[in-house]
């Protein structure tokens, strides 16, 4: 009985250590320890043993037992071991591998300088208003002081809808609808950034469809030197500390006195070359001190009230300052120009 039961336990041993998988080693548990197992077999024959040799056989059977089970949970505890680390292993991160960059859009050329030039008024104190494309006629021109037969008002310069309704030329009717939601109470203090369309054949220069931002101060008090000195504030801020700008005599329907803005070129600093045409000087906007008429058709006492207006175009300023030979490149998303403004955001 002795040598079955060392024969059992040999056995038992040896296919504990074969067992490959938990479910293998629970197979071998089954098959050796349950109720109906070998071991026990083995031991019921100890009827048949004298007195002297049952209990030994039976110690013998108990601590056969507790080896086999000893040895099943060794072999568990490493089996659940390398269970683990297979599983690391097979999800192992590489943290030096290169990582997928992800693919961001920027914003538009004509987007940065707009919201450069907002927010240098912001910060002086001026509020954004914006107004219609589709635009009557009154706003665009009458409100203005552009007389009849002025020839921006002609079907060949403007793109009309019908007799009285046309796409806006410039942003002024923005202008002229917030001075009469005032209602002849100051200061009005606002920027008016947007899109103007004039019948034109594009070229390098021009485009029928283009940006524009004016800029209108109204309230008691307000001179030429206000005008000069914001003029002079905005010229700094979006070309250089170092630029100067001269103020030359000019017309528009809706100022007067009117002005145009030359900042002074920054290639020859004055000695005159290619870019500024020998002059030494660059044409940036027009502005001036809003027209008596203009005050009154939108409900303001002139002998209280005086302004100044100024307006510009973003393609020309972003042409300018980015050194941008055609208009065209703006409005015909050709990614490879687009991402040229993707950096120092
Ligand atoms: C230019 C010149 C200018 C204005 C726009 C304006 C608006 C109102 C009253 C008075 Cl409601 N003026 N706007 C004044 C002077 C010049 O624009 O060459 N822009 C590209």
């Amino acid at each position: 009985m002795e040598q079955k039961l060392k024969e059992l336990e040999r056995k038992a041993l040896e296919e504990v250590r074969a067992a490959s998988d938990l479910k293998e080693l629970n197979q071998v548990r089954v098959s050796y320890l349950g109720k109906k197992g070998p071991i026990t077999e083995v031991l019921r024959g100890m009827g048949k043993l004298s007195a002297e040799e049952r209990p030994k056989m039976g110690a013998l059977g108990n601590m056969i037992r507790e080896t086999i089970t000893k040895a099943i949970e060794n072999k568990n505890v490493e089996l659940e071991n390398e269970a683990v680390a297979k599983k690391l292993e097979a999800e192992t991160i590489d943290v030096t591998l290169p990582g997928r960059s992800v693919a961001t859009g920027n914003r538009h050329p004509l987007t940065k300088i707009i919201e450069e030039i907002e927010d240098l008024f912001i910060g002086m104190g001026y509020k954004i208003a914006e107004g219609p494309e589709v635009e009557q006629d009154y706003y665009n021109f009458e409100a203005l002081n552009f007389p009849k037969g002025h020839p921006s008002r002609d079907m060949q310069d403007s793109f009309y809808i019908t007799e009285e309704i046309l796409m806006r030329t410039h942003t002024s009717p923005v202008q002229a609808r917030t001075m009469k939601k005032h209602e002849g109470k100051g200061p009005v203090k606002i920027i008016c950034p947007g899109k103007v369309y004039r019948r034109d054949n594009d070229d390098a220069t021009h485009s029928h469809q283009f940006m524009q931002i004016e800029g209108l101060v109204v309230d008691e008090n307000i001179t030429m030197g206000d005008l000069k000195g914001t003029l002079e504030v905005f010229a700094k801020k979006i070309f250089g500390a170092d630029r100067e700008i001269r103020l030359r005599p000019s017309f528009f329907p809706f100022t007067e006195p009117s002005v145009e803005m030359d900042i002074s070129c920054k290639i020859c600093h004055g000695e005159g070359c290619r870019v500024c045409k020998q002059t030494g000087w660059i044409e940036v906007l027009g502005a001036g001190m809003v027209h008596p008429n203009v005050l009154e058709m939108a409900g303001f006492d002139s002998k209280k009230y005086t302004g100044f207006a100024f307006g510009m175009g973003p393609d020309r300023i972003a042409m300018l300052k980015y050194g941008i030979e055609d208009i065209r490149y703006f409005y015909t998303n050709d990614i490879r120009f687009l991402k040229q403004f993707a950096v120092q955001e």
